[in-house]
């Protein structure tokens, strides 16, 4: 049995399928990941150092124009084979959810339902004192201001906007981390795609399914933090990897 065919079968055995992916599902639609050495996000910026409150209070331009860069580059991205895929797969097994890390919609356009955003939407801004709630969201579109002066502010409070992100050093959105930490508990099954394993707290995730008696597998083209808990590694990239775990499925009817 080939290890495509393992991982159908695992999926097919399982009563709860939970999926975890990163950067690396939308590296084919387009959008490098942040690992990447060449086009890396890392490489020209150091996003510890810059998707940061401290670094947003220090320089907000800098942030902003940062952020803006990488909504320009996720622009004219649409979702791959691996997006679609995984939609698929939530077709096929209704209770399947997905967690992402990634801050674009490509999950959300590909026809995923209740995906579990950890990190947040890039695409959105809110005020960076949450003035009317947090979050206060902050539709910059209905703004006027000197976009070469940096972020606009707040139209309520005055105070700068910023991107609708989960910045290192902030908590995941409470809500959205509940839904995950439910998850976790019931999953007997969880595939970890395209990431690195090495931003927390998602990457203690699989470990915990693993813990309870779960089955781990991933998939990447490379080795990662998930690697050595994966029961099963399928190498390759996910948009060529998933879609032939969807024809291994048919294949089973
Ligand atoms: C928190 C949004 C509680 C913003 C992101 C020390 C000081 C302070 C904090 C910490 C610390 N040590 C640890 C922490 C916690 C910190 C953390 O983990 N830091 C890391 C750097 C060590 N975490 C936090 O701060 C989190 N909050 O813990 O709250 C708290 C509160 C206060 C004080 C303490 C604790 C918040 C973390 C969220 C950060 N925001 N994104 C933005 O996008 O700008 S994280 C961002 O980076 C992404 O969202 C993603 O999560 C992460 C990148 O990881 P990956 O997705 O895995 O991507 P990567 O490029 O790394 O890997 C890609 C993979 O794909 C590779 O393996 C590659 O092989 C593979 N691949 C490539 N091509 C393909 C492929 N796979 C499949 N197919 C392909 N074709």
């Amino acid at each position: 049995m080939t290890a495509i065919q393992k991982a159908a079968k695992y999926l097919l055995e399982a009563s709860q399928i939970t999926v975890l992916t990163g950067a690396g599902v939308s590296k084919e639609s387009g959008i490098p990941t942040f690992r990447d050495a060449l086009d890396g996000l890392w490489s020209q910026f150091d996003p510890t150092q810059l998707a940061t409150r401290q670094a947003f209070k220090a320089d907000p331009k800098l942030v902003w124009d940062f952020y803006e860069y990488r909504r320009e580059l996720m622009r004219p991205a649409e979702p791959n084979a691996g997006h679609y895929a995984l939609a698929e797969l939530q077709e096929r097994f209704p209770t399947l959810r997905i967690i992402t890390q990634n801050v674009d919609d490509l999950h959300e356009r590909a026809g995923s339902t209740n995906v579990i955003r950890l990190h947040g939407n890039i695409a959105k801004n809110k005020c960076f004192a949450n003035c009317q709630g947090n979050p206060t969201p902050v539709d910059v579109s209905q703004l006027a201001w000197d976009k070469s002066s940096g972020p606009p502010r707040c139209p309520y409070c005055g105070q700068p906007v910023r991107p609708d992100v989960v910045w290192f050093g902030e908590t995941l959105p409470l809500d959205q981390l509940e839904q995950a930490k439910e998850l976790l508990e019931i999953s007997d099954v969880m595939l970890v795609v395209g990431t690195s394993g090495l931003v927390s707290p998602s990457a203690e995730m699989p470990e915990i399914v693993r813990s309870r008696g779960g089955v781990v597998i991933e998939v990447n083209p490379d080795s990662s933090m998930i690697t050595r808990i994966a029961e099963l590694k399928l190498d390759g990239a996910s948009g060529v990897i998933l879609p032939q775990v969807v024809t291994a499925l048919a294949n089973k009817n």
